[in-house]
């Protein structure tokens, strides 16, 4: 019987190649975001393959998650993996500049929405006493940069839950991990820099960045390992990229 995984941000970037192959690979599909044309998009290329079920809310309000996850059918509502992805950078600027508004969207959405998105799908895993939950921190998650600050702090808030949600589910056999990434060529740096496409391109210029299909395969290989195996936490970088600060441009 086919397993069904939940992915958040699955309308572009890493979440989208994550629904793409995990379809394509055994699994059926619960696809969330926010923008409705890109889930029917991605709904239209997956039924092909698999099941797929798109939900739309904004991860940070509360009770439009709560009630796209109420919402499903009792075909739908056994979830087997748990994709936590959805986030963001929102600037990219020294503290003293940073924008409040930006910091609130930040802490909102990276840390906050995936708590609201966790909690009653684990308590769905805890009743049918397994699951697996793949958090997507970062390599800002890791260790810090300049002009990162809330971004980096809201990854390291996903690194400390990402090991504590382990201990705490331990009891009840649910594997947590995380990816880290580090450069990856999504739309990421189009929303850091507010829609800026020359400077968000510059951030992957001069090396081959990481793909969005890489990290999918990652999480597929994660996915599918054993009951007794759980990769805890990778750290994933392109071979240009050393730390969150040293990338070999050539
Ligand atoms: P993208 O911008 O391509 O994708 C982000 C996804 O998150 C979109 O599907 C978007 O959907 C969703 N999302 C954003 N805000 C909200 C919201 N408020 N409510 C619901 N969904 C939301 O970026 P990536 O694929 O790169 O990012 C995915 C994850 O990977 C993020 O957590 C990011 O921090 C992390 N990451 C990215 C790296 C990179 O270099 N790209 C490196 C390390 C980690 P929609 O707009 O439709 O709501
Ligand atoms: C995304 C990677 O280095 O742009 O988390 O912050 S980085």
């Amino acid at each position: 019987m086919k397993r069904t995984a939940f992915i958040t941000g699955a309308t572009s970037g890493i979440g989208r190649a994550t629904a793409h192959l995990l379809g394509k690979n055994g699994f059926r599909i619960i696809a969330t975001g926010r923008r409705q044309e890109r889930l029917e998009e991605l709904k239209s290329e997956l039924e092909k393959y698999t099941d797929i079920h798109t939900l739309n809310f904004d991860v940070r309000d509360q009770k439009a998650v709560l009630s796209a996850i109420d919402s499903l059918s009792e075909d739908w509502s056994k979830i087997d993996l748990l994709i936590n992805n959805a986030g963001n950078a929102h600037g990219l600027s020294s503290i003293e500049n940073g924008s409040m508004e930006d910091w609130e969207a930040m802490i909102d959405i990276n840390v906050k929405g995936l708590l609201y998105v966790s909690q009653p799908i684990i308590n769905k895993m805890i009743a049918s006493k397994a699951g697996h939950i793949i958090n997507i921190g970062s390599v800002a998650g890791k260790e810090a940069y300049p002009n990162g600050n809330v971004y980096c702090a809201s990854k390291h808030a996903v690194d400390a839950l990402n090991s504590s949600m382990r201990m705490d589910l331990n009891k009840h056999g649910i594997k947590v991990s995380q990816v880290a990434p580090g450069l990856v060529e999504t739309e990421f740096s189009l929303v850091r820099f507010k829609g800026d496409e020359d400077r968000s391109k510059t951030v992957y210029e001069g090396f081959d960045a990481l793909k969005a299909e890489d990290i999918a395969d990652l999480i597929l290989f994660m996915a599918t390992r054993p009951a007794h195996v759980n990769l805890a936490d990778v750290l994933i970088f392109p071979t240009a990229q050393a730390s969150s600060t040293i990338v070999n441009k050539g």
